[in-house]
């Protein structure tokens, strides 16, 4: 039987997840797992990365577990698990530390922004090798594609470059993963400021909707999200806050940027973001209401990463052993 290519990507346990996740990255997830072995990691070892409360950290892994599977990942296929239950992450990471260079880490704008506050010299080694963890990550699988949204661009050419640097060092090992970013919804702006990414480490109240949002609240972001001069609902550079509108009507309801704008041609702002709430509320509900029952019943989700960890383990383990091996660890 011809095996089928694998697919890897991961979200941070970290706050809840918002719309910019669903349609930048989970939604194509679901998506793959009919074609491919998917594996879907819920990244605790990145969340650590910056402070958390040991307690928040908890129940933040459990809450992205009831989203994957309240979003349509299926257990049976798709292999969810929790990073820190797969050692081998941590020690290919090591590995991949050895191979990625000062320099290259130094360039990366995520690290850059993030450190923008309070000054790289007080920032975790950790938040530096962050992209190194990721590489690990996707090549421990041989996955090739991760389907990701655009601020990952970056960190997924750095995977690349360490795969074919470690290949030319020690010999063909690593699958060269190439990445996924979706048409539309790649990068879903905050609802208060067009021009910020929404954000789950920066969020503003109202920028933000939440997968776990109640529908009132929903319907209240919507109405208040900022919009631009003018009165035509079209997505043109100089209107950044209905573009972003328009890609997230665009993403929930499967349809092109220019349909959605051909049904509200000749109408006006306010036409356009009564139905739009009512599309968000639509996609999200049954995500909001099934991630809730899944929380009620916590031992359910940790077995289910349980079994998870296992399946991965026994995929992870033969890559880094051979890895390793390449470098003279036997
Ligand atoms: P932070 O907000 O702290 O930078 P994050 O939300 O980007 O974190 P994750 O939750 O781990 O971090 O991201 C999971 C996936 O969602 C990644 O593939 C990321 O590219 C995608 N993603 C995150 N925010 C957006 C957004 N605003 N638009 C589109 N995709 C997004
Ligand atoms: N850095 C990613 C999360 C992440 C990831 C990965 C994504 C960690 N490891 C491997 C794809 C593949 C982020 O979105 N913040």
């Amino acid at each position: 039987m011809h095996s089928k290519e694998r697919v890897f990507s991961g979200i941070q346990p970290s706050g809840t997840s918002h719309l910019g996740t669903y349609l930048g990255a989970l939604k194509n997830f679901v998506a793959l797992q009919d074609d491919y072995e998917t594996f879907y990691c819920i990244v605790d070892l990145h969340a650590l990365t910056t402070p958390r409360d040991p307690k928040v950290l908890r129940s933040s892994v459990r809450e992205i577990a009831a989203i994957y599977l309240a979003a349509g990942l299926d257990p049976s296929r798709a292999i969810i698990f929790r990073q820190s239950s797969v050692g081998e992450h941590a020690e290919l990471c090591w590995l991949m530390n050895c191979v990625a260079k000062v320099g290259e880490l130094s360039r990366m704008t995520q690290f850059k922004d993030k450190t923008q506050r309070g000054g790289a010299e007080a920032a975790s080694v950790g938040l530096y090798a962050y992209p190194v963890l990721q590489a690990a990550d996707i090549l421990l699988y041989n996955a090739h594609l991760v389907p990701v949204g655009e601020d990952q661009r970056q960190h997924l050419e750095l995977a690349r470059t360490l795969a074919r640097r470690f290949n030319n060092l020690y010999g063909d090992t690593f699958v060269v993963p190439e990445i996924m970013i979706p048409k539309t919804g790649a990068r879903i702006m905050a609802l208060d400021e067009p021009t910020a990414k929404m954000s789950k480490s920066r969020p503003t109240p109202g920028g933000y909707i939440s997968l776990l949002d109640e529908p009132d609240e929903i319907r209240r972001k919507i109405r208040r999200a900022k919009t631009d001069s003018g009165t035509e609902v079209t997505a043109t550079p100089d209107k950044p806050a209905i573009s972003n509108l328009l890609g997230i009507y665009a993403g929930l309801s499967n349809r092109t940027v220019p349909e959605v704008e051909g049904q509200y041609r000749g109408k006006g702002y306010g036409d356009f973001k009564k139905d739009l709430a009512e599309v968000v509320v639509e996609g999200l509900s049954p995500i909001r209401e099934r991630a809730l029952e899944l929380l009620d019943d916590p031992r359910e989700l940790d077995a289910l990463l349980e079994s998870g960890a296992e399946k991965a383990r026994a995929v992870a383990r033969p890559v880094l052993r051979d890895a390793a091996s390449r470098m003279g660890l036997d």
